[in-house]
């Protein structure tokens, strides 16, 4: 049984619907965080909403959900690209992680083509904007993916 749900964001998702609406929608973080609060409330789930610009803090973030055993839905921004210190954490962690992406990073430029997330994620949701969220957490909570 899922008894929370820690939703990391990287580096620049801060700037979401302030910056590039044409490329990630206009949409704030905070309010895609407002989304998700109200469905967690209502499911009597306990969400913990996370942005940072620094590669070791998401690392610790994963750690720290790991061993509390409590899943994680992933957005880790350009870090997903190139991070081999956020896909040793997600390898290592004892619970699963879905990465999600606004963009279909697939139709974008051909270095986002890779994601070194992706081969250790439970699973991935991409190119619905922000609703890449929303479905992971459906994913999670509906068909009871713990
Ligand atoms: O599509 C996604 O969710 C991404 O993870 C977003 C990252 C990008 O580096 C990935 O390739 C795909 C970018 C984070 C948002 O960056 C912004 C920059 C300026 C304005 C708004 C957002």
């Amino acid at each position: 049984m899922i008894t929370a749900v820690h939703v990391l964001n990287g580096p620049n998702l801060n700037l979401l619907g302030l910056r590039e609406p044409e490329i990630y929608g206009h949409e704030t973080l905070a309010g895609i965080e407002a989304r998700l609060a109200a469905v967690c409330k209502a499911r009597g789930v306990e969400l913990h909403f996370r942005q940072s610009n620094h590669e070791g803090e998401l690392v610790t973030w994963i750690q720290d959900a790991g061993l509390a055993g409590e899943p994680v839905i992933l957005n880790a921004g350009g870090y997903s690209h190139t991070s081999i210190a956020i896909h040793d954490a997600i390898k290592g962690a004892r619970t699963r992680v879905i990465e999600v992406h606004l963009s279909n990073i697939h139709a974008r430029e051909s270095f986002r083509h890779i994601s070194l997330i992706s081969p250790v994620a439970y699973g991935v949701i991409l190119g619905f904007g922000a609703a890449s969220y929303d479905l992971a957490l459906e994913a999670l909570l509906s068909a009871q993916v713990d």
